[in-house]
């Protein structure tokens, strides 16, 4: 399904109501529950701007018709909330916008990620479902009985309890049923075929049987990425053997840990974000790695050492599988809970100067090199090369990548052993051209000599390249 491919992505993750409209209007408003006008049509005019960013594949979120409703949450402008899957959401364009932005984005030889729901419809309130106006499923025996998921630890109450509550709650389709199985296999096959797009990110899929998977995704006939929002890589790990890819909750949980809330050194970082997700994941080259996304506060909304979130990021995109960046983490939003974790991108006016933009563009530049020039870049796991408290570092083929939680006080110079019979050759630190004098990385003697400056992780590129 694609796997070759989706491995040597770097993905950008937007929710199409807030990321451009039809016409820029930078003072429009950017934030709150309600539609705010976001459309297909306006992430063509923006991809540019995710070029320069070094994105290579954009998961947009969901297409279809959902309730027109303003609940007590709002507007379903997020797309999560269905009502119609044999529809479009017109809120964001037409059938022919939705295909000029897939075809735009081939045209410059980039993917498009669509995000789907196969779990529940919507409803407004706490008052009696409606059921005869979801499609296609609109009959009551459709439907488990509804009943709120009270311990999202015990499988069977993900699986027919109801997500939500009674300002929102979540219609729970009997997705075991096997003709529902086969309509669903048949609606994602048409999709495909009508839109064309290169992969689809499967919402709450800890809610939908297992079993559910194979024949869908074979249906679809395109790579699939799983959000299974658990933080043990056991759990998570096994929905690899249904599909090819998963979210990375279990490294964004060691992330947060680790560099925001600094409750374990890097030791631990190794054990439980490297050694255990190597264990528990079938492939972890297709493990979607991320640090934000639309349901967790922005890292920067409690963190207040720039150096820990880089550290974070560089994490997200160096280390085994593949990185996501969520709309707004270049441009340093700092939201907290949803709504505030998705304020439109316009109010950033697309800035592509400021250092955190700059930071990623460049790290996701030269991961593309680096693909590019590596066959087995992204196939081969990362090789440990030092891990003490202070410092994990780890090599990947034409790169050397040293992560501290140190926090912004923290300055050290570094050797490391190495295996390799190079005696001499000067490194190109992804981050700054040109270093201090004499704080130049390189490689001697078999031996990595460098230098961790404001607790800054380094990302050291071999120059060969380069050229
Ligand atoms: C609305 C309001 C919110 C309000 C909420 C009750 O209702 O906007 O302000 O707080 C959509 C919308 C949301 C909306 C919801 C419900 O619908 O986007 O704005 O919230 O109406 C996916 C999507 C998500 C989407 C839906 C529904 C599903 O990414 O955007 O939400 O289509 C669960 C699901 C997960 C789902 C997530 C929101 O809820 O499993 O699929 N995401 C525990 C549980 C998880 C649970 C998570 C968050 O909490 O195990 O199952 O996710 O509630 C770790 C553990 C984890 C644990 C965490 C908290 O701690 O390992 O297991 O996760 O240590």
């Amino acid at each position: 399904y694609g796997a070759a491919i989706w491995r040597k992505q770097n993905i950008y993750q937007l929710l199409t109501d807030r990321f451009a409209r039809n016409e820029d209007d930078y003072d429009h408003p950017a934030t709150g529950r309600l539609y705010l006008g976001g459309t297909w049509r306006g992430i063509i005019s923006k991809l540019d701007y995710l070029q320069s960013l070094g994105i290579t594949a954009v998961w947009i979120s969901p297409i279809v018709k959902n309730i027109e409703e303003t609940t007590g949450y709002g507007q379903a402008y997020h797309g999560y909330w269905t009502e119609d899957m044999t529809e479009l959401n017109s809120h964001f364009g037409t059938a022919d916008d939705l295909r000029a932005l897939v075809q735009a984005l081939h045209e410059r030889n980039m993917l498009c990620m669509i995000d789907i729901v196969v779990n529940h419809m919507a409803h407004s309130g706490s008052g009696p479902v409606n059921f005869a106006r979801y499609r296609p499923f609109h009959r009551a025996e459709d439907y488990h009985e509804k009943r709120f998921i009270r311990d999202y630890d015990n499988l069977n109450d993900c699986l027919t309890g109801w997500l939500g509550d009674n300002v929102v709650c979540l219609p729970d389709i009997r997705t075991e049923n096997p003709r529902i199985c086969s309509i669903f296999q048949n609606w994602i096959a048409f999709l495909h075929r009508e839109y064309n797009f290169d992969g689809i990110r499967v919402d709450t899929a800890k809610h939908v049987q297992k079993t559910f998977y194979p024949p869908f995704v074979h249906a679809a006939n395109v790579f699939a990425m799983a959000e299974v929002f658990h933080g043990d890589p056991a759990y998570v790990g096994v929905y690899q053997h249904y599909l090819p890819s998963v979210l990375n909750y279990p490294l964004y949980y060691q992330l947060r840990d680790t560099f925001l809330d600094r409750k374990q050194n890097m030791s631990v970082f190794y054990q439980k974000a490297v050694l255990d997700i190597h264990r528990s994941f079938y492939d972890v080259t297709t493990a979607g790695n991320f640090v934000e996304n639309h349901d967790v506060p922005r890292f920067l909304h409690t963190c207040r050492d720039y150096s820990l979130a880089v550290n974070a990021l560089v994490a997200t995109i160096f280390m085994d599988g593949f990185p996501i960046i969520y709309q707004g983490q270049e441009q340093m939003y700092n939201g907290g809970d949803d709504p505030e974790n998705r304020d439109a991108l316009w109010k950033s006016r697309y800035d592509t100067t400021n250092s955190m933009f700059r930071v990623i563009s460049s790290l996701l530049k030269y991961r593309l090199k680096l693909c590019d020039i590596y066959s087995n870049f992204t196939t081969e796991p990362t090789q440990p090369l030092l891990v003490n408290d202070q410092l994990y570092a780890f090599t990947r083929p034409g790169v050397y990548v040293i992560l501290t939680n140190m926090g912004s006080t923290f300055n050290s110079r570094i050797q490391i052993p190495l295996r390799t019979t190079c005696e001499n050759k000067p490194l190109v630190d992804a981050f700054d051209e040109k270093p201090p004098a004499g704080l130049e990385s390189r490689i001697a003697s078999s031996t990595l000599h460098t230098s961790i400056q404001f607790g800054f992780p380094k990302v050291l590129i071999d120059p060969s390249i380069l050229y």
